[in-house]
């Protein structure tokens, strides 16, 4: 029987004020899972944002390939690429289905429909969907029986399946990310989610879904997490490691600390198999149920780096947002790893709809009281698909008329959701990163800390665009 030949892509581009690049985890695990399941299949991989290369360039390494099925991921910031990538790509390869998954997918569903001429689009967790798709190919009518995607029959309808989405309940039933697909040395050059360029390390996912309900946030896991058990993780510590002769790892999960006992087993196995390790935190770390036992374990296995999200210091917003996060529980958990001289990169949002200047000031005043040792003060943005958006549309709807989400990075977003002026909001964002900075004793701790002090000065252009929003970055609204 012939091979049936997949190719995955990752779209997306780096830039001079995000210039990060990580290993596309969502292909990697889908890779796996399909090579394991399917014998006779061929994949291949490439991510765009490490190649950062043209759609011509991409198109030409799927036409060499000529594969039978092309599945697209993207984040709705890159969405726009679609619309001149695939009619490209429908050129090249007449006969290749083109599924496109990933966030982008999850959040708007039937709707990328409307711009773009794919054969089907898968809304969350890929592996058994994508596995299904590819023993169908080349039946169209058998996808059929395939429950929660959505697919254009030969009349050019579209079909949306009825049924869930079908997902792995116990995790550990997923083999190890596919990354001998990539070269993964190359995205050592690269910033990763933690901020410190150029290191050797793995990312591991040690857990999907999450059960908190902040309105901005997606779902593409659904909301209740699912976690691998503490062996699990540990063999892929033990084997990565090997492998690629590493000892850092960065967790990508939403939520590595939901269930303190497994944080407690994972170390207590890393300590007993004898592995050495440093680890980064850069997402996954719930501020207000960190334990001291639980930041002793993990400072006992090296960890460096922690990102710990605030969001906004007042509690009328936290409960508005559904963030619902104890501020004093957090605020001592911050401290207690500030104590192990871990990194702590703290992340905070401004604009929320009916967020008030007096709010505004709380959250500099909670984020300049806390021991993070940097800050972020990102505007809040109504991605598509998540409660925040549908509050928007309903309540605030001209907002969503100026939103373009196209390439937009992290500091360069200019959406305002308050009632306030946009002078008024990014004026609080440059007083924000001004008292935050303005402190001797933060910025000796920086010094002190940062893992790679010689490698600050790359991250001064970033600070300056923060610091400056508004004065000759406002333009049109999200550069
Ligand atoms: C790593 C990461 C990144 C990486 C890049 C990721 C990438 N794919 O390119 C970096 C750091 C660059 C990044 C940047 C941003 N990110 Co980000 N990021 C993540 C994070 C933390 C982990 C992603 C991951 O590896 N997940 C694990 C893998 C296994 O899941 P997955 O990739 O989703 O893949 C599964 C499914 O989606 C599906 N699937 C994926 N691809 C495909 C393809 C096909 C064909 C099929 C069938 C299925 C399929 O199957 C996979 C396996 O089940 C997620 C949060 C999260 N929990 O997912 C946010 C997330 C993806 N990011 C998000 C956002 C908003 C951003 C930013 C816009 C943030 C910002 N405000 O600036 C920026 C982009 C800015 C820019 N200009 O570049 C949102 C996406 C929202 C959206 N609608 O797009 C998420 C979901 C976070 C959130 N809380 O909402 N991010
Ligand atoms: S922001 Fe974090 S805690 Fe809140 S729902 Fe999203 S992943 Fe969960």
């Amino acid at each position: 029987m012939k091979k049936k030949k997949i190719f995955l892509v990752n779209l997306g581009l780096r830039r001079p004020l995000y210039p990060l690049a990580t290993p596309p985890m969502g292909l990697l695990y889908l890779s796996a899972y399909l090579r394991r399941e399917l014998k006779n299949i061929d994949i291949f991989i490439i991510n765009q944002r490490l190649e950062n290369c043209s759609l011509e360039v991409l198109c030409k390494w799927i036409q060499q390939y000529n594969p039978d099925i092309i599945g697209i991921s993207t984040l709705t910031t890159f969405a726009y690429l679609l619309p001149s990538f695939v009619p490209m790509i429908r050129t090249a390869c007449p006969n290749a289905w083109l599924i496109v998954g990933g966030p982008h997918a999850s959040a708007v569903r039937k709707d990328v429909f409307k711009d773009i001429d794919i054969d089907i689009l898968v809304p969350g967790e890929g592996e058994i969907a994508l596995k299904q798709i590819v023993e169908s190919f080349p039946e169209k009518e058998s996808l059929q029986k395939i429950d929660g995607i959505y697919w254009k029959n030969d009349a050019g309808e579209i079909i949306a399946n009825s049924g869930l989405l079908s997902m792995i309940e116990n995790l550990d039933e997923l083999p190890f990310p596919a990354y001998d697909l990539i070269d993964l040395p190359r995205y050592w050059k690269h910033q990763s989610i933690a901020p410190i360029v150029r290191r050797k390390y793995v990312s591991l996912v040690s857990s999907r879904g999450c059960p908190y309900q902040c309105m901005w946030c997606h779902s593409i896991f659904g909301k209740k997490i699912r976690m691998h058990s503490a062996e699990r993780v540990v063999d892929e510590i033990e084997y990565f490691g090997k492998k690629y002769n590493i000892a850092d790892f960065e967790f990508l999960d939403d939520n590595f600390n939901f269930n303190p006992k497994r944080v407690i087993d994972i170390v207590e196995l890393i300590h007993k198999r004898g592995l050495k390790t440093e680890v980064a935190f850069p997402t996954a770390i719930r501020g207000d149920i960190v334990t001291q036992e639980v930041i002793d374990a993990i400072h006992s296995i090296g960890t460096y780096l922690c990102g710990y999200s605030l969001e906004t210091g007042s509690s009328r917003l936290q409960k508005f947002t559904c963030k619902r996060l104890d501020i004093p529980k957090f605020l001592k958990a911050v401290e207690i790893t500030a104590k192990k001289n871990i990194y702590i990169t703290g992340f905070c949002m401004m604009g929320f709809p009916t967020e008030t200047e007096e709010e505004l000031e709380q959250t500099i005043a909670v984020a300049c009281k806390s021991r993070f040792h940097t800050a972020s003060f990102f505007n809040v943005t109504p991605f598509p698909g998540t409660p925040l958006f549908e509050w928007v549309k309903e309540n605030r709807p001209e907002k969503l008329e100026k939103l373009n989400y196209n390439n937009m990075d992290l500091s360069a977003m200019n959406v305002n959701l308050t009632d306030l002026p946009d002078e008024v909001l990014f004026a609080y964002q440059r007083k924000a990163m001004k008292r935050f900075y303005a402190d001797p004793v933060r910025l000796y701790r920086l010094l002190r800390s940062y893992p790679k002090p010689l490698l600050l000065p790359y991250y001064i252009p970033i600070f300056v665009h923060r610091a400056t929003k508004g004065l000759w970055n406002s333009g049109a609204p999200n550069c």
